[in-house]
């Protein structure tokens, strides 16, 4: 818990001078001189869901002649529950087309995500997004997030419900601040003296959270959101396919440190069951026991998880319920199969259909024969429906008729979209992150190096005639996690340029971390390190058996 003697980290008091988020960011961007922004913003854009960063691969190079780095921004956009009309697709995709090199990101929290913006482009991006009725603020920062759920809101009444709550959720934990109106769209300036009264922050205080914080919704049997790696989840619970409320899970997170054994992946606990009426208040009341105990001086140990552990679940449950008013009912029994995306066409109970695609780690560009950003723009222009961003990075195209299917079907194969009939579940469920070249953290590949790896992991399995098709591989280019690497079957966290660490034995529906068994390994010692498992695996699973529950059962518990 906070211990008000600790000296304040550096960012806090960047937000606590920033006047809600304002710092010089304005100043900054009218700056020509250089293509970033003051360092202190750096920290504030990202409450405004924008990132500086640079090409990692031209470092070297551009500080040989001398020149500053090639910085570029990301930004990510928030869609709660995923959901977004088509006419809103083709607006990022043309703003991706004039400003981010043709291309989005599908983000493994169903956002989406520009690359390389550069600042003088960055206003007239943020513009047209807004005009699209969409924004980027407080998709980063120390704030509540995109709130995640699981998507396809047509496939039951509890889903429509869900999709409805994560919505409310949303807009009631958005930060008040006119900070980002301000600067981006050119609204009214807020003197300092009205900020301090009709700008107040009543959710966050002038500090903001000591560090991010995420929510998830999940309907059982699909945990595609991965409820136990967020800090707060709602797991709908239903009765004559109604929702009736939910169980509430606190304290998850995946962000580790190498070699810091006081970081670690955590999976979030079930404190009880709440009415739907109530998760608002639920959620208000544990971001408010956050922002008062969690640890404004060492960053690395801000996440509520820490909070949970150092003060004990029973205290902060209970603090919980003091502050929402509401008690906990005893949780629901529940059960998860799986955190994959299902992929194909599927019935709605609106009697359309909706068609899941895989999109390759979420990355929507032309290449040679996939032809992402075209496709899905020729898709989305005789779509009438929406377009759904899964948790896995992949897309669905959702509300169409039964007469609509064979044209999308064949747009899907003219532009060589449809992947989802030709690869393996072993391959469809594999996920990375970002990693290189763009993300300053990453110590290693993952995304570019993803579809080389399944190609050797399936080669490895298909000599002991396995396909596959029970284990999740997740690749991130450094430990924190944004795959959710340590609830795989298989995960990969980079360590250094070709090498990863190796964890083992993840629960199949994300319910169980993984476990570290080899460090530091390059590709060859990975696959070797694998072979004899995937024996022992083909001799002894049982009937559909996922990896990471036979490995638990057979060989990690011993
Ligand atoms: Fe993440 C930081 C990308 C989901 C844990 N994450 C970053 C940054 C912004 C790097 C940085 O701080 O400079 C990465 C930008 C890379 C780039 O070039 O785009 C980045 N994270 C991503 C995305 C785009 C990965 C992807 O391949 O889709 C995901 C965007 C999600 C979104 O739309 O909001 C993404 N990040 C996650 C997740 C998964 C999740 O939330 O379900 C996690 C693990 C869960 C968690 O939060 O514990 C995650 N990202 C982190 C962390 C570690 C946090 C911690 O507690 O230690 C960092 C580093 C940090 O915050 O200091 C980080
Ligand atoms: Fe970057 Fe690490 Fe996140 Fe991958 S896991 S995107 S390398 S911060």
């Amino acid at each position: 818990m906070t211990d008000d003697k600790k000296k304040s980290s550096p960012v806090e008091k960047i937000k606590t001078a920033s006047e809600n988020l304002r710092g010089t960011i304005a100043e900054g961007l009218r700056d020509a001189a250089t293509g970033a922004i003051a360092e202190d913003d750096t920290q504030l854009t990202k409450f405004h869901g924008i990132y500086q960063q640079d090409d990692r691969e031209l470092r070297a190079e551009r500080a040989r002649q001398k020149l500053e780095p090639a910085y570029s921004f990301m930004a990510r956009v928030r869609v709660p529950g995923g959901r977004c009309t088509t006419e809103q697709w083709l607006a990022l995709d043309s703003l991706a087309q004039q400003y981010g090199g043709g291309a989005l990101r599908i983000t493994t929290r169903q956002a989406v995500q520009f690359h390389g913006l550069l600042k003088r482009d960055l206003k007239a991006t943020i513009q047209g997004i807004d005009r699209s009725l969409m924004d980027t603020f407080a998709a980063c920062g120390d704030v509540n997030r995109n709130v995640m759920c699981t998507p396809l809101a047509e496939q039951s009444p509890v889903h429509a419900s869900a999709l409805h709550w994560a919505q409310i959720l949303s807009d009631q934990l958005t930060p008040k601040t006119g900070a980002y109106n301000e600067i981006w769209l050119d609204g009214k300036k807020v003197t300092s003296q009205e900020s301090a009264t009709a700008e107040s922050e009543p959710l966050y205080g002038p500090t903001y959270l000591p560090r991010k914080f995420k929510i998830a919704i999940a309907i059982p049997p699909h945990n595609d959101v991965d409820v136990f790696a967020h800090d707060l989840g709602f797991i709908a619970i239903e009765r004559d396919g109604q929702l009736i409320g939910f169980n509430v899970t606190v304290g998850g997170g995946m962000g580790a440190t190498h070699n810091d054994p006081a970081t670690y992946p955590r999976l979030a606990d079930v404190i009880g069951f709440c009415p739907p009426d109530q998760v608002v208040a639920v959620a208000e009341a544990v971001i408010t026991t956050q922002r008062d105990f969690g640890d404004r001086s060492e960053r690395k140990h801000a996440r509520l998880k820490y909070t949970i552990d150092d003060g004990g679940l029973d205290w902060f449950s209970a603090e919980v319920s003091r502050r929402s008013g509401y008690k906990f009912q005893p949780s629901v029994e529940f059960k998860f199969t799986s955190n994959a995306d299902r992929f194909g066409w599927q019935h709605g109970t609106d009697d359309l259909w909706h068609l899941a695609l895989f999109v390759p780690s979420g990355r929507v560009v032309d290449r040679d024969n996939q032809r992402w950003s075209s496709g899905l723009r020729a898709v989305a222009e005789i779509h009438e429906g929406d377009f759904l961003l899964t948790p896995n990075q992949n897309l669905i195209i959702s509300g169409v008729s039964a007469t609509a299917r064979e044209r999308i079907d064949n747009l899907l194969a003219e532009y060589g979209l449809d992947l989802w009939k030709e690869l393996t579940p072993l391959r469809l469920n594999a996920m990375a992150c970002v990693a290189l070249p763009t993300c300053g953290l990453a110590m290693a590949e993952a995304e570019r190096y993803l579809p080389d790896f399944m190609d050797r992991v399936a080669a490895v399995l298909a000599r002991h005639k396995l396909p596959g098709d029970d284990i999740t591989v997740r690749i991130t280019g450094c430990p924190n996690g944004c795959a959710r690497p340590y609830v795989a079957d298989i995960g990969l966290v980079g360590k250094a340029p070709g090498r990863y660490n190796l964890f083992l034995g993840g629960g199949h529906a994300g319910q169980r971390l993984n476990r570290l068994v080899k460090e530091n390994l390059d590709e060859n010692a990975i696959l070797e390190h694998l072979d004899p498992i995937f024996g022992r695996y083909a001799a002894g699973r049982q009937d559909n058996e996922a990896f990471g529950d036979w490995l638990n059962r057979a060989e990690l518990a011993a």
